[in-house]
């Protein structure tokens, strides 16, 4: 099983991809929509069809990625039909099964948090998704949207706590940096739900959270009644050239594509002067800018003209890139590979040898 948990620090929210290695048919549960660049090359780094994207309920803290990614990767979005959203491929009901290749997830209807939620459940039973019905030693809360805490606490108890021990849960979202627990641990340690607490003193903590509301809600509930459609569909990607986004966080462009627009970027080359008149040779036009002067005489470069940054093998141009990014360049992409790939695709040079 192909598994990463992905952090959205603006909302605290974990991301979960899971896929099938042998199909690589993939899932992302609760993506959000200013991490789907990365989510999406994740995805395509590592191989992966996405087949679906899961909604563990309608979100009020962040807009979900659900909408951009099927626009991006065609994925198909599945939520709760309980959620009362609207523009999903497929409405979820209780027990129904997801399937990605080999491998499937179960939804169990785990409402409280909002009526629509649902804890969604791998099929050996090793992993549970709980979304807000249950975060490590705690829970959503249950003061707006249809929350209910009498719900809330009876989908735990009844739903969740029924799954075996060793269940790793994997919560929708944690504010101090805790990663996952497990059915077993919040039965004993959670301070809200654990076995020995009853449905009263339960009901009596969930009346005194005394939390603000989340700062996104009046944005995030509507639009994630529309799976993340926006309002307007215009596209947030740069568009100056054929740009691939990396899961490290690097705009790239491609030898080809660089050899096919030489005359219209500003070609910075970061080697030191040895490199740049060495064996491998530099790109006809590239200014020699070396990685530590860059800073220094960043002046030399126009901001209206589009930058690619060149080194040996694309690791310091990527650094490049990010400093230029920092100076307030916004056209700015890392010659993929470098000049070890623009070399062995047999692109010119200027200089080098054979
Ligand atoms: N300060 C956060 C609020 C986060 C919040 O209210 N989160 C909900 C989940 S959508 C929750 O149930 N939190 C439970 C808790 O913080 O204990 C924001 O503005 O987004
Ligand atoms: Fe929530």
């Amino acid at each position: 099983m192909v598994f990463r948990q992905l952090f959205d620090p603006q909302s605290s929210t974990y991301t979960y991809l899971l896929a099938d290695p042998a199909s690589r048919a993939a899932v992302l549960i609760d993506p959000v929509f200013e991490q789907v660049r990365r989510d999406a090359a994740l995805v395509e780094e590592l191989g992966l069809k996405l087949a679906w994207t899961l909604e563990t309920h309608v979100h009020a803290d962040h807009v979900t990625g659900a909408w951009l990614l099927r626009e991006k990767l065609g994925s198909r979005i599945a939520l709760s039909k309980a959620s009362g959203a609207e523009g999903a491929d497929i409405f979820l009901t209780p027990h129904q099964k997801i399937p990605f290749g080999k491998r499937h997830l179960e939804a169990l209807a785990t409402p409280g948090h909002t009526n629509g939620c649902m804890t969604y459940v791998l099929d050996d039973k090793s992993m549970a998704f709980t979304g807000d019905a249950l975060l490590i030693r705690g829970c959503g809360r249950t003061d707006f949207q249809q929350g209910d805490a009498r719900t809330l606490f009876r989908s735990v108890r009844s739903r969740i706590f029924s799954l075996p021990d060793d269940c790793l849960v994997c919560p929708g979202h944690d504010y101090r940096g805790l990663t996952q627990t497990s059915v077993g641990e919040e039965k004993r340690f959670n301070p809200r739900l654990a076995e020995s607490i009853g449905e009263g003193d339960f009901l009596g903590y969930m009346q005194h959270l005394g939390l603000a509301h989340p700062k996104q809600m009046a944005i995030a509930v509507p639009a994630n009644l529309k799976c993340g459609r926006p309002e307007k569909t215009t596209s947030l990607d740069p568009d100056w050239a054929a740009l691939t986004y990396t899961f490290a966080g690097i705009w790239e462009v491609q030898p080809h594509w660089l050899e096919e627009n030489l005359r219209t970027v500003q070609i910075v080359d970061v080697r030191e002067p040895g490199e740049f008149n060495g064996p491998l040779g530099h790109v006809a036009g590239a200014k020699l800018m070396p990685l530590g002067s860059l800073t220094d005489r960043i002046g030399e470069l126009e901001k209206a003209t589009p930058i690619v940054t060149v080194c040996r093998s694309g690791a310091r141009s990527a650094q490049a890139t990010l400093m230029l990014g920092k100076a307030g360049f916004e056209k700015v992409a890392n010659l993929s590979g470098g000049m070890l790939r623009w070399r062995a695709q047999r692109f010119p040079v200027d200089g080098g040898v054979d």
